[in-house]
C-alpha cells in the first residue's frame, strides 16, 4: 500500500494545550508521525511518497471562505498586536447571543471560529492543515487511478473540523474533502466510516444534509466522552440526508467484542447505502493505552479490523485521525493496512 507523508507536516509545532486546567504540552505532536513512518518502514508496507498541491479550491468547496482566511491569517495578526502565547479562545458566541456578528478584533474572531479551547493556533498551523488536505487528495488520487488502498499520513487530523471551526486539534476536514472532491471525479456516492475513539462531529456537520456521502462513525458516547454535543444515535441526518448519517456511540471502557460487532451493523449500513468509495477516518485512539481516550482495543485487534473493512471491497483510502504518542500508535495504525491487504 503506498503512503504519503510529508515532512511539512511537521512545521506547525504547538507548546501548549489546554488540558485539565494546564497548559501542557499537545497531544496531537509531530512525533507521532515518525512513529507511524518507522512502522510502515520497518514493516516494509509499501513507498512513500510526497503529495501533489492541490490549492484552495477543494478546501473552499467544503469549508466556509472567512474561516478559510481567518486560519490563514490568525497567528499573524495575533502576534502582530502583542499576545504574548499561541492563540488559545477564551470566549464564543454563546447560546445566550444568538445571532451573533463577526467581530473585527481578533480574540472576537478566534473564538467565532473556533469550537473548543484545547487547540493553539501557532505558527504554520495554516501550512501544516493545507499539506495534510494535499496527503488525504494525493491518496484519493492514487485510489482513484489505480483501484488500490492507500494511506494519508495527514497532520493535523481533520474529522472535527467543520465547515467553519476548527476545534479538536483539527483545521481542514481531510476526510470531508476528499469525500466531496471523489464525487467531483464522477463518483455518485461515497461512504465515510470514521473509527477514531471520538465522534466525527466535523465531518457529519458537513455533510449532514446530503445523500451522497453516507457517513458512519463509532465513538465514545457523546454524554461522556469528547466533543459531548454531537454524536447520538437518534443524528440520522435531515432532509435528503435522512438515513445517511449513522452514529454508534459506545460507552467507556467498551472493548473489542461490542466494538466490532457495531462496525459489522455499519459496515452493512455502507454496503446497502451503495457507496463506491470509503474512505476511512483511521484513529486508533481506541486503543487501550491511548493516553486521552476510554476504550480498551489491543493492538492484536486492529488487523481483524483491516480485514473487516477488507471484505467490503471497496477501493479505500485510510487517513490519519488521532491516535496519541505511545510508542503502540504506528503498531496499530500498521496493523489495520497490513490486516486489509492481507485479506
Ligand atoms: C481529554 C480531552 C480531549 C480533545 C481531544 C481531541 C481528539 C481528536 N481530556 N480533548 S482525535
Ligand atoms: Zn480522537
Amino acid at each position: 500500500m503506498i503512503t504519503f507523508h510529508s515532512e511539512a507536516t511537521k512545521l506547525r509545532r504547538a507548546k501548549t494545550e489546554l488540558n485539565e486546567g494546564l497548559l501542557v504540552a499537545p497531544f496531537e505532536c509531530p512525533e507521532r508521525v515518525d512513529l507511524v513512518l518507522d512502522r510502515i518502514r520497518a514493516t516494509r508496507l509499501g513507498e512513500v511518497e510526497a503529495p501533489t498541491q492541490y490549492g484552495l479550491e477543494p478546501v473552499l468547496a467544503v469549508h466556509d471562505t472567512g474561516y478559510v482566511e481567518f486560519l490563514a491569517s490568525c497567528w499573524e495578526e495575533w502576534k502582530s498586536i502583542g499576545m504574548a502565547g499561541e492563540a488559545i479562545p477564551n470566549i464564543w458566541p454563546s447560546r445566550s447571543m444568538p445571532g451573533a456578528r463577526i467581530p473585527e478584533h481578533i480574540e472576537g474572531r478566534l473564538g467565532y471560529y473556533a469550537q473548543t479551547g484545547e487547540t493553539s493556533i501557532c505558527a504554520n498551523t495554516f501550512e501544516a492543515a493545507d499539506i495534510s488536505k494535499d496527503i488525504a487528495l494525493s491518496a484519493l488520487g492514487q485510489t482513484l487511478k489505480s483501484g488500490e488502498p492507500s494511506f494519508g499520513l495527514c497532520r493535523p487530523p481533520g474529522h472535527h473540523a467543520s465547515s467553519d471551526q476548527f476545534g479538536g486539534y483539527c483545521f481542514f476536514n481531510n476526510a470531508a474533502i476528499a469525500a466531496d472532491q471523489a464525487l467531483k471525479h464522477g463518483l455518485s456516492r461515497v461512504a465515510v466510516l470514521d473509527i477514531d475513539f471520538h465522534h466525527g462531529n466535523g465531518t457529519q456537520e458537513i455533510f449532514y444534509r446530503r445523500d451522497d456521502v453516507i457517513v458512519v462513525s463509532l465513538h465514545g458516547d457523546p454524554l461522556h466522552c469528547f466533543p459531548y454535543y454531537l454524536g447520538h444515535a437518534d443524528e440520522t441526518g435531515s432532509g435528503r440526508g435522512e438515513g445517511y448519517n449513522v452514529n454508534f456511540p459506545m460507552p467507556p471502557g467498551t472493548g473489542y467484542g461490542p466494538w466490532s460487532a457495531a462496525l459489522d451493523e455499519g459496515l452493512a449500513r455502507i454496503r446497502h447505502s451503495g457507496a463506491e468509495l470509503l474512505i476511512v477516518s483511521l484513529g486508533v485512539d481506541t486503543f487501550e493505552h491511548d493516553p486521552i481516550s476510554s476504550f480498551k482495543l489491543k493492538s492484536a485487534d486492529y488487523p481483524d479490523i483491516g480485514r473487516r473493512l477488507a471484505a467490503l471491497g471497496l477501493p479505500t483510502v485510510f487517513l490519519l485521525e488521532g491516535g496519541y504518542a505511545v510508542e503502540e500508535i504506528g503498531i496499530n495504525v500498521v496493523n489495520v493496512l497490513s490486516g486489509f491487504e492481507a485479506a
